[in-house]
């Protein structure tokens, strides 16, 4: 019925065009909404989802999507957020330092041609994603690390800033009269961003950045900033992206193994729960770590899942911008 009104209002739309009248004008406008009536709705994108409760994150992100911008330009613009966001202690300023006092940050990137970019070990660096996106973009390498990869920001125009801010330096010093090394899971509910966009045009781009495992050794880089492990996208199937502990991820090659059981046509959340069922396998002590993935396929499907309960996810899409607790395997 209704495509059988939208052809008649088609056909005097047309009409109305070659007699330029504003009655008909108005008509083409009805067609034209009907004709988005009849299209399927929730093409499941333009859409963002990160890991962890980051709606600020998600929603800049999906204001640069409506701009009609690149998802690339989406999950940049995206992780700033947090990256800015002095109060969160596990990316960008304020984040939690390594032993010795020191904030070290990874992160990447990755858009719809399948190129990287990444930094690792960055100090003094605010937004490590953009240092990312300039490596990716702007050199004929994919990763700069520590000294190397400041040098090269500051050379981009990008100011040197101090990341350690008053609340990390104190719960740093607490920690230090004990100094026992253990991964926190799920540490004040907010952890590594890790964020997948697909803009209007269907084309899928990532970005993963964060200030790594509180405490953790001098030099040690995890799972974010690299490619396959923190972050993998390919435009022709999907993307998926890690938050927890770096070291499993990076053994199990996570994100590519997300990606690559989509590509065989497992549900972003088969794959998801896959990803995580290997590591499980490997570590019978799997109590003592989180590790969560968040994907998304071609069509806009997304899926999530982590070890442990206290995973959340935020997601933009169908104009709403929501937490979701993720699902988990260790139901105890
Ligand atoms: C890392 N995956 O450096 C990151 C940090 C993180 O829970 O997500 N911590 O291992």
């Amino acid at each position: 019925m209704k495509r059988r009104k939208f052809i008649q209002n088609a056909s005097l739309s047309t009409f109305g065009i070659a007699v330029g009248s504003s009655v008909f004008a108005s008509e083409i406008k009805k067609s034209i909404s009907e004709v988005n009536e009849i299209l399927p709705k929730n093409a499941g994108y333009p859409m963002v989802i990160a890991t962890w409760n980051v709606n600020d994150s998600t929603a800049e992100a999906w204001r640069v999507l409506q701009e009609g911008k690149s998802a690339l330009d989406a999950v940049e613009k995206g992780c700033m957020i947090e990256e800015a966001n002095a109060e969160g202690q596990s990316v960008g300023i304020g984040g939690l330092p390594d032993r010795d006092g020191n904030v070290t940050l990874d992160a990447c990137i990755m858009n719809k041609e399948g190129d990287y970019g990444a930094v690792v070990y960055l100090q003094n660096i605010m937004h490590p994603i953009s240092v990312a996106r300039k490596v990716m973009e702007d050199t004929t390498h994919v990763i700069l690390a520590g000294k190397g990869a400041e040098q090269f920001a500051i050379s981009e125009g990008f100011e040197k800033t101090n990341l350690l801010t008053e609340a990390s330096k104190k719960a740093w010093e607490e920690w230090k009269k004990t100094s026992k090394y253990k991964p926190i899971i799920n540490i004040e509910n907010h952890d590594t961003i890790g964020m997948l966009a697909i803009d209007k045009n269907g084309d899928i781009s990532g970005g993963c950045t964060t200030s790594g495992l509180a405490y953790k050794m001098a030099g040690r880089v995890g799972d974010s900033p690299i490619i396959g492990s923190g972050l993998f996208i390919d435009n022709q199937v999907g993307g998926a992206t890690a938050t927890g502990l770096g070291e499993e991820v990076l053994k199990t090659v996570g994100s590519f193994l997300i990606v690559e059981l989509m590509r065989q046509g497992k549900t972003p959340q088969e794959a998801c729960e896959e990803a995580i069922g290997r590591i499980i396998k490997k570590n019978p002590d799997f109590k003592d770590f989180q590790v969560g993935y968040i994907a998304v396929n071609k069509k806009g499907e997304t899926g999530y899942y982590s070890i442990h309960d206290g995973f959340w996810i935020t997601k933009y899409q169908n104009e709403k911008n929501e937490n979701i607790p993720s699902s988990f395997y260790d139901k105890k």
